[in-house]
This record gives C-alpha cells, structure tokens and sequence, in this order.
C-alpha cells in the first residue's frame, strides 16, 4: 500500500484523528474520481482521499507526510488536462473542495480573498452583485476552482484583454511541504519587496506548496458588450485575418478561432442551439467587445468587421441580444469537451507569436497528413494559443502510441521555431514533461529541479510533474 515506513492502518489513524472518519475517504468511487482529471483518458489511483478545511489541517497533513515520505497530490475540481492533479505515485490525494469559502471582498480596494476551492464562476458572480469583474473566464469556469485556476496559471478568452490568473494575484497564503505557513507577498497591486515569491506559485502546479488563501485583483464590472461570428472560406486565412484587427489598431476582449470540425462538434454536442454552417466555410472567429460607452463599441465593431472583410469572409452574424450571445459563447465554451467526446485523443496547448498563427495551423495539418492523424483546431487566436485536439479515429494502436509522440515533437520544434512554446493554459503537468527540453535548455531544466528541491526536498509533493525524467 505505502511505500512508508509505518503500517497503513497507522496513517488513517492519524488522518482520522485530525479530520475526522468522515473526511479520510477510501471508498472506490472517491478513489476513483481522484485518480483522474480530463486529461485523456488517464487514471491513477491513489491509496486515500483527505479533504482538509483548514489551512492548520493541512499544515498538519504535509507535515506528517514529509516526517514519513508518504507522496501526496494536491487536487482541485480535476478539470486540467494537463495531469497536473493525477496521483501518479499513487498514494494520498489532498482534495480542497471543503476549502470553498469567500472570505472577503474588499471593494474599497477591488480585492477578494478567497479559499482554493471556490468555484470560478461563483466568485465571478459574488464580486459582480458589488460592481465587480475578476475576467479570468477558463472555458471550464462553471466547475473550475480558483485554486487550481492559480496552480495552472490558467486562462481562456478574455485572457487576450484582460490577461491571465497571474495578473491578478497579489497574495497567496501557502503551505510548504514540511507543514510551515507563510504569505508570498502583500495586498498590494505593486510590490517590489524581495524575490517575486507569489509569482513562483503561481503555474506551479501544486509540486512546490499547497495554496490555502488567495487574494486576487478585481476590476470594475465593464457594462456593454458586443459579439460577432464572422465564417471564413479558408481556415488559413482565418488565422491570418487575426492579427490584421490588432494592426488596425483594434482591441477586442475576446477573439477565438473555431476551425469547421470544432463548430460542427460543438453544435452537435449542445444540439439545442446551431447556426448555418455552409459547405464552403472553412473556419469562424468569434469576436467580442466590450466596455461602457455603446457608440464607441459599434464603431469598434464595425471597424473590425471592415478590416475582415479584405479576406475572403461569409455572412456576419452579430449577436444583437444577451440570449444570442450566451449561446454564442456556450457554443465556444462546449468545444473543447465536443472535441474529444468523439474519439480517444491528445490535446496540445500551442502558442506562439500571434501573427505566426497561420504557419503553426498549416504546420498541424501537415503533420496529420505526414502521420495520418486527424485534429480539430479552437482556441484563443488573439493571444496566439491553438488548441489542437489530435483524435485517435482509425489511426492503428501503434502508429498512434509510438508514431504520434514523434509528430507531436515536430509540433512543439516547430512551434518553438516560430517564437512559441509548448502550454498558453493548460500547463505541463504529467502528459507534457517529456518534451521540455524542447522549450528549455539543460541550465534552465536543472534550475527548476534546485528549486523543487528548495520547497520540497523529500520530494512527497505531486511527484513526477513538469520536469522530464
Ligand atoms: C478552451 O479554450 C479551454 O476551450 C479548454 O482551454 C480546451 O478542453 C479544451 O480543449
Ligand atoms: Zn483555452
């Protein structure tokens, strides 16, 4: 069971004593819903389930797993697709969904304090009944939690205006793995106070410390918004209309790409709500607005639409009411899930510079005839991050277990040639270690191992993550 050096039933002793029965969880189905996330189709199984509710039960637990070395896995809401919360070594799974609450909103100074284990969503509508917006919106947000949200330093659309989680932590009270406590920072928007403790969580994806409090930045709530889905004949052209918008001198909130396969996957997947899809149209951009002032917003829109048109576009649909654009939008939110629901798949979280977008999508195509895979491409354009879904469909077992591995490091070689790198959001976690060589060198790889080894030297926080070997 434990690679420890005491019995089993010792350690759920000791769990129980600090948590209670109740919240020191073996029963199958937890194990089972601990031991995978949505990446692939991966599971681990770990040996226990806790759920901690204190910073101090927490502090406890770590402290006796370093005493013992007994491996333990930080878990949020299993949304990533990464692996970044799979219990690869097994073991116990810290699971931080009773650590769910609020704990303050200042809106003196636009800032909140949350636990990790507030839903996204959640604290985006509490903060907005005070005028307030936290724009981080992953494609996950009505499950995500915040905590996880920091750990992957995640993203999603609006990320290409307002940034990413990163940009909104000021403050993080963390727990080390040896059990101590400590803040990383301070509530303030500047700070240049010692070494940046706060950034180096955030993306750390739980192998450095647990999160237990968070304080984010807030902004004030922008009160209009316009959207458009504009079709392409050609995916291509699509992408490189992108970067036009911004040369235009345009700032869109949100500008997403959905190739022809992703829309048809996504409108099958909500089957309640489709738009005209005709044969020739290749590829859509869906292109958002937004802030305070109605008529400066349609001149943006129509500017935007007028710099597209040079390309070779279909009809403009404009979502003129709030029901139009959330479905526009639950559309865009579904693809991902559409996307893989059909077949066994890989996902890659490619980015590169924005205007290099037409080379990166022509460069996946051409792999998948190269090695006979078919993807489905979406994601977040103005930012220049491709999601690329690479489906199994009849690709032959070994092609796609020994072959495909290759294909995908041409992929990130490429990509890293035109400027990019191998995660935008999603992270690295367990299914993408294998290939940060290719984004780092053997000084920089050594650097991450020195500062694993710094936070967690006995090497008992989600081993096995991020760095290759
Ligand atoms: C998105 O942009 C999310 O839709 C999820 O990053 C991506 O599930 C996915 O492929
Ligand atoms: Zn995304």
């Amino acid at each position: 069971m434990f690679t420890s050096d005491i019995r089993e039933q010792e350690i759920l002793d000791y769990f129980k004593a600090i948590l209670g029965v109740e919240r020191v969880l073996t029963d199958r189905e937890s194990l089972q819903q601990a031991g995978s996330d949505h990446t692939e189709d991966l599971v681990f199984l770990p040996e226990i389930v806790l759920q901690a509710q204190t910073t101090e039960e927490v502090s406890r637990i770590l402290a006796y797993c370093n005493e013992h070395r007994l491996v333990i896995t930080p878990r949020g809401a299993g949304t990533g697709l990464s692996g970044g919360c799979l219990p690869v070594q097994g073991s116990i799974v810290l699971d931080m969904r009773r650590m769910n609450q609020i704990l303050e909103i200042d809106s003196e100074n636009f800032q909140v304090t949350v636990e990790p284990g507030v839903i996204t969503e959640v604290l985006q509508n509490a903060v907005q009944e005070h005028g307030l917006f936290y724009p981080v919106d992953p494609a996950s947000k009505g499950s995500c939690f915040i905590g996880g949200n920091v750990a992957e330093n995640s993203g999603g659309a609006r990320a290409l205006k307002y940034g990413v989680v990163k940009d909104y932590v000021l403050n993080l009270e963390i727990v080390l793995p040896d059990g101590s406590v400590m803040w990383t920072g301070a509530n303030t928007l500047k700070n240049a106070t010692g070494y940046n403790l706060t950034q180096l969580i955030v993306g750390s994806e739980g192998t450095l410390a647990v999160i237990t409090k968070i304080v984010l930045k807030l902004l004030p709530q922008p009160t209009k918004d316009l959207l458009i889905l504009v079709p392409f004949y050609s995916a291509e052209e699509a992408c490189r209309a992108v970067n036009k918008v911004f040369l235009a001198g345009y700032d869109p909130s949100a500008l997403e790409f959905m190739e022809r396969d992703a829309i048809l996957a996504a409108q099958k997947f909500i089957d309640d709500y489709s738009i005209p899809v005709p044969e020739e149209i290749q590829a859509h951009l869906l292109i958002e607005v937004n802030g305070n002032e109605e008529t400066y917003l349609m001149q943006e829109i129509e500017g935007i639409v007028q710099v597209l048109e040079q390309f070779n576009t279909g009809e403009v649909l404009f979502a003129d009411n709030q029901n139009d654009k959330d479905k526009l939008w639950r559309l865009r939110r579904v693809t991902g899930e559409a996307a893989k629901g059909s077949s066994v798949y890989k996902e890659e979280d490619t980015v590169v510079p924005r205007a290099k977008l037409p080379q990166l999508l022509a460069k996946v195509k051409a792999l998948g005839k190269e090695y006979g895979f078919d993807s489905i491409c979406y994601g977040h354009a103005g930012d220049g991050n491709l999601h690329v879904n690479i489906v199994k469909n009849n690709m032959p077992e070994d092609a796609w277990h020994n072959e495909l591995p290759k294909a995908i490091r041409e992929l990130f070689l490429y990509t890293k040639s035109l400027g990019g790198t191998l995660s935008g959001e999603h992270g690295i976690g367990y299914v993408q270690k294998q290939y940060m060589d290719i984004a780092f060198s053997a000084v920089a790889l050594e650097l991450m191992r020195q500062i694993k080894k710094v936070f967690d030297p006995n090497d008992i926080l989600n081993p096995g993550k991020i760095l290759p070997g």
